[in-house]
């Protein structure tokens, strides 16, 4: 298989400033009718080539005339016509079936829609076309078809007109004026409904706005629109950007490969990203809705008013882009509760990612298949790397140079080297060594060491920094690591105020004078950097921290630490202090200054994946019976409190203003860690939450604390869950993923059933992920010494690459992490990875996933 490289890069041969689209659309049978104007790039005299997967010309014009077969030729599936001169007009034309179109890339049916997805390559898969992001055009889109069928026809840009036709036909046209690359196409046709509002944008202008999903779910769509107004009005407050078009329209789509896509003026997004009510929705799935539209509507400025050069630059605009959506929420939200989370989902995913096969940089250098590079790596670390330089510039110089780079590249095709130099240019600071970010994988290992020199009174800080090898990386250099810091006097609780250390050797010492007592070490404040820290701080220090530090990141941290250090000493059989955990709970939960939210994060026991990755080898069963153990004597030694807090925060109407939030937050952990302590009536009251809760937020939670016992409750809620929403397929996903992330004995074995349930389907990329890519992150379910799980993972990916190559390749990597393991998992783990590597006709996507994680 062929492999791309970043170093390959070359500007395009030929450039295309205008295209016009014809749709004579038909679920069964499209027809597309192209015409491009191309133009030579460079001096060079190299063919015209077209991209197109599965596409086969019907005709094939050049300046109005029609070619014979002999003047084109199929080259891998892309269109090469030899053309003379220095410009033409190129026309071809292509027959569709969006029906038949199971990978869910290029033209596709979605439960009577017509849609489009187009990122990373699917438009080639329309039409033949140069499919890469430095190609920017001007669209014109004239779409047909059936009037009852689609009465709405949505494309890019501004509605320019429409009409009707014989045969109960109608037409209309759309015209973007903003040049793009043609991963930002997009079309929708069906019968839909519209939440129609409007924006006025601080120059002024009109923007109406439009939600567009199935008359039924008009009402669940108030959410999704408060986020997209709240965004606009942010991106002008916060960035100076201002939307361009006078109509932005989403469109909500049931089947979808991934959350959402950013097409300009036409976002298309999976349902769950859109539609959002009380009964259906969690406050997760709340906040999810508006992280998303806030992401996509953010796009419009970082993403396609400015593009990316070539897909090694993904990061340009994911990183950036998450960034912003991060810092939105923080602002519409609590922003200490919002950064434990980010943080929570980069250690689960992308540092997970970094420690194994799949590692790459965040500008990674080679790929066999562009979409297994929508990574957390590039969309997670990348939003770590703007973090960390917006901390080293501060506020004032980081939005002069998100202005520089917004005022510099506007229109253009840019790379990461572009946006660091405008933080460079802008905020006047030297990023050299800081760029190794980009270009070296793995997750640093900073070791902090303090030392208390009594006599002169001071305290010596000797960080040492270790970035692991990679694959293709075997050495490193040191990074530059920004770290906020602060020393507590333990005596007065005080520090001297927060630091901002440059650690920028591989080993480097700072003293601080003036300290008579050793002082606690508070370091990485806040996250600042993406790295693992190893402190020799004692278990004292830490319970300290957790009561006492300012920075509510690292006061989190250090009650997670605590707890870490606990369950990691009794799967290694060493004697531990579980009283000091009960204790700063019990300090923590009964501490009236704080807020409820945080309190849940802060209380809550490390993931048993997060407890995995302190271990040289993962024990699954021994972390799971460790942390099981000491739940439970956390439930137990505060039963009373758990009963208080389960009953005083039971609320009387539901509302999403954070208060409320935080109390079903900190409802739902009581609960848990109330049924966790065995307490007789415990699968009662969860029952009782269950039948009761005006909110699924409360009544999800407490579903999920019965499915982990067994109990007549748990299938008695299960029952009445289904029977409930069976006919809501968001909420069904809810039925299985609950499931499939039980702590239950069975659970591999409820999972193989849920595969063969009358509910479950692999066209559904939802489905398929409420089930196995649940069921995958179980790491004691997954990873059952019988290797059932191992298979059923490999089974559904075989079966699924079939029909959906880019879904079936997300679910490889949990079974890449076979080095992590004891070699009876990670000889079963590596079998089921050779069995999916010999099947005939395998995507690229899943070839090169299974094959880098065998390496
Ligand atoms: N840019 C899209 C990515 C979709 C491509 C999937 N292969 C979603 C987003 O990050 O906004
Ligand atoms: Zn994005």
């Amino acid at each position: 298989p062929l492999i791309i490289r970043r170093s390959d890069y070359r500007p395009p041969d030929w450039l295309v400033p205008e295209i016009t689209l014809d749709f004579d659309l038909d679920a069964a049978a499209t027809r597309v009718h192209a015409t491009l104007s191309v133009v030579r790039n460079g001096g060079q005299d190299r063919p015209l080539r077209l991209d197109g997967d599965g596409l086969l010309p019907l005709e094939v014009k050049v300046d109005g005339r029609a070619l014979g077969p002999d003047e084109w030729a199929l080259d891998g599936g892309a269109l090469v016509i030899a053309l003379p001169g220095q410009a033409h007009v190129v026309e071809t034309r292509v027959e569709l079936a969006p029906e038949g179109n199971s990978k869910l890339m290029g033209l596709y049916a979605s439960s009577g829609l017509l849609c489009t997805q187009c990122e990373a390559e699917g438009f080639r898969r329309i039409t033949f076309f140069p499919d890469r992001p430095d190609v920017l055009s001007r669209y014109t889109v004239r779409m047909e078809a059936d009037k009852a069928r689609y009465p709405v026809l949505l494309a890019n840009g501004d509605p320019v007109g429409q009409g009707d036709l014989p045969g109960g036909r109608h037409w209309a046209r759309w015209n973007d004026p903003f040049p793009k690359p043609c991963y930002l196409f997009a079309l929708v046709a069906g019968d839909l409904a519209c939440n129609a509002d409007r924006f006025v944008t601080m120059s002024g202008q009109e923007v109406a706005l439009g939600i567009w999903v199935k008359k039924a779910d008009l009402p669940r769509t108030a959410h999704a629109m408060k986020a997209l107004k709240d965004s606009m009005a942010w991106d002008e407050r916060v960035y100076g950007r201002e939307y361009d078009l006078d109509v932005f329209n989403i469109v909500a789509v049931a089947d979808f490969n991934f959350g959402a896509m950013e097409n300009k003026g036409l976002n298309i997004f999976n349902s769950r990203y859109i539609l959002a009510d009380p009964e259906t929705a969690t406050d997760l799935d709340y906040d999810g809705v508006e992280g998303v539209v806030a992401h996509e509507y953010f796009h419009n400025w970082s993403g396609n008013r400015i593009t990316c050069r070539d897909w090694f630059q993904l990061s340009l605009k994911e990183g950036f882009t998450v960034f912003r959506d991060q810092s939105f929420s923080a602002d519409m939200g609590s922003r200490a509760v919002k950064r434990i989370e980010d943080v929570r989902i980069l250690r689960a995913a992308q540092f997970q990612e970094d420690s194994g096969p799949l590692a790459h940089p965040v500008r990674p250098e080679s790929y066999m298949e562009i979409s297994n590079f929508y990574t957390a790596t590039i969309y997670n670390k990348g939003a770590e790397l703007i973090r960390m330089m917006a901390l080293m510039l501060g506020p004032e110089r980081f939005r002069a140079s998100t202005d520089l780079y917004f005022e510099r590249h506007d229109g253009e095709a840019a790379t990461c080297e572009d946006f660091v130099r405008a933080m460079e240019d802008g905020g006047g600071v030297d990023l050299a060594q800081f760029r190794l970010w980009y270009e070296q994988a793995g997750t640093p290992r900073v070791r902090a060491l303090l030392n208390h020199d009594a006599d002169a009174g001071t305290a010596e800080l000797v960080l040492e920094q270790t970035v692991p090898p990679t694959p293709g990386q075997p050495d490193k250099k040191p990074m530059a690591i920004p770290l906020r810091v602060a020393l507590f006097d333990p005596q007065s609780g005080q520090h001297r105020g927060d630091q901002l250390l440059m650690l920028t050797e591989a080993k480097q010492a700072f003293t601080f004078t003036g300290f008579a007592q050793p002082p606690v070490l508070s370091i990485n404040r806040g996250f600042s950097a993406p790295v693992i820290v190893e402190s020799n701080r004692s278990q004292a220090d830490l319970a300290f921290l957790s009561a006492r530090d300012d920075d509510p990141f690292a006061r989190y941290e250090a009650m997670q630490q605590l707890m870490v250090n606990v369950l990691v000493g009794s799967i290694g059989g060493q004697p531990v202090d579980e009283a000091a955990v009960v204790a700063a709970i019990r300090h923590t939960a009964t501490d009236p200054q704080l807020d409820p939210a945080f309190v849940a994060e802060a209380i809550r026991l490390p993931s048993e994946a997060y407890l995995g990755d302190q271990m040289a080898v993962v024990d699954p069963d021994a972390i799971h019976a460790a942390r099981e153990a000491l739940q439970r004597r956390i439930g137990e030694a505060l039963e009373p409190l758990w009963r208080d807090i389960h009953a005083g925060t039971k609320a009387n109407a539901f509302s999403l203003s954070p208060a409320a939030k935080g109390a079903r937050k900190l409802r739902n952990i009581a609960l848990h860690y109330l049924v966790a302590s065995g307490a007789q009536d415990g699968p009662e009251i969860a029952f009782g939450q269950f039948h009761e809760a005006d909110n699924m937020t409360e009544r999800q939670a407490a579903l999920a604390t019965l499915a982990n016992g067994a109990s007549d409750a748990r299938e008695a809620a299960l029952d009445i869950f289904y029977n409930r929403y069976r006919d809501d397929a968001l909420t069904l996903d809810k039925w299985f993923q609950t499931q499939a992330f039980a702590f239950h004995p069975d659970t591999v074995q409820l999972v193989a059933e849920l595969r063969e349930h009358k509910d479950f389907t692999l066209t559904n990329p939802n489905r398929v992920r409420s089930l196995f890519g649940a069921f995958a992150g179980n790491q004691w379910a997954f990873h059952d010494k019988s290797g059932k799980g191992y298979r059923l993972v490999a089974d559904c990916i075989i079966a699924l690459d079939k029909i959906n190559p880019q879904t079936a390749a997300r679910l490889v990597p949990p079974l890449g992490r076979w080095r992590r393991f004891d070699e009876g998992r990670a000889a079963m783990m590596r079998a089921e990875l050779e069995r999916i590597l010999t099947e005939p006709d395998l995507s690229r996507d899943v070839t090169e996933q299974a094959g880098k994680s065998l390496e």
